[in-house]
């Protein structure tokens, strides 16, 4: 008999058993051991071809990964095309040198990254737009939500379709509450305390994927607070602070750290006014 080789999208992963959706349904479907030898094994996000070996059931074994556009570590995700970073106004305050990393790591690994700012309710308007005007003159999509009333949500809508898009920030920023907002239905848990184990970490350890609409997925990962910007090489710092870019070529020496150096484009640009100094401040620290 012919094998019946299909294409479908891994959704979740564990241990050793992956969800393949295949035209809308979906397989439970072990790896080929050879996967397990490469060291490159399934994860979710990855377009793969399965055998299945019974339809009725709706089992298969996936044959073959095909080619990532991207592939992320921790948590282990593929072929994620944006990530929205959630920053909470109030309670918790925002985190912009986190923003600012998770858009260092975003630029490094060619995703697209939208900014959300949440809880707007709880704060006053010049100090949300302060940070809303900040990064919009750089030239990021920033979009203004509370979550909490269901205001703002609906323009994160228009950026989902076709692409997979995870949420990333700080534990307690909302993001549970706009992914079941956007899902229409309670799939991530809102925390409190009482949700999180003890160390107050949320407990969701696997990757899924959730289907919105036709070709959508919303990607619920646990922990990408965690987001690793060692791998980055430090010169190439300057270059994923964006606005940076343009004045890089004016520094007098070739490997300028942008700090003490006489000459140099970057704090001439600060001193302009033409790079804002908090972002200036951020970049040194990290
Ligand atoms: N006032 C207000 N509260 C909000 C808003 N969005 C979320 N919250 C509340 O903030 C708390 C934390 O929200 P979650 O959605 O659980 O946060 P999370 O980012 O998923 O947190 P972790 O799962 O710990 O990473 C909940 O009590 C929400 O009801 C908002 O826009 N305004
Ligand atoms: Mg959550
Ligand atoms: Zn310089």
């Amino acid at each position: 008999m012919q094998k019946e080789i299909f294409n479908g999208i891994v959704i979740s992963n564990l241990s050793d058993l992956y969800k393949v959706e295949v035209n809308n349904a979906i397989y439970d479907c072990n790896a080929r051991g050879k996967f397990k030898a490469e060291e490159t094994s399934p994860v979710a996000g990855d377009i793969v071809e399965i055998e299945i070996t019974d339809k009725e059931k709706k089992v298969g074994v996936i044959e073959k990964i095909l080619d990532r556009k991207n592939y992320i570590k921790r948590p282990k995700i593929a072929n994620l095309s944006q990530i929205i970073l959630v920053v909470s106004m109030k309670l918790p305050k925002p985190d912009l040198l986190l923003l600012d990393k998770q858009l260092v790591y975003a630029e490094h690994m060619n995703i697209k990254p939208i900014i959300c700012l949440n809880k707007i309710d709880l704060e006053d308007e010049n100090k949300i737009d302060y940070i809303y005007n900040l990064y919009r003159n750089i030239g990021y999509e920033v979009i203004k939500t509370d979550a909490k009333n269901n205001v703002g949500v609906d323009e994160i809508k228009k950026y989902l379709e076709n692409n997979i898009t995870a949420f990333s920030g700080n534990s307690g920023v909302g993001k549970s509450t706009l992914i079941n907002l956007l899902l229409g239905k309670t799939i991530a848990q809102e925390g409190d305390i009482s949700n999180k184990n003890k160390r107050g970490k949320n407990t969701t350890t696997q990757v899924v994927l959730y289907k919105i609409g036709q070709s959508s997925y919303i990607a619920d990962t646990p922990g990408f607070s965690t987001f690793d910007i060692k791998e980055i090489d430090k010169k190439d710092l300057a270059y994923y602070f964006i606005e940076f870019r343009k004045y890089i070529k004016e520094c007098e020496y070739i490997d300028c750290s942008h700090k003490k150096e006489e000459n140099c484009g970057i704090k001439k640009a600060v001193q302009e006014g033409k790079i804002s100094k908090d972002r200036y401040e951020r970049f040194c620290q990290l």
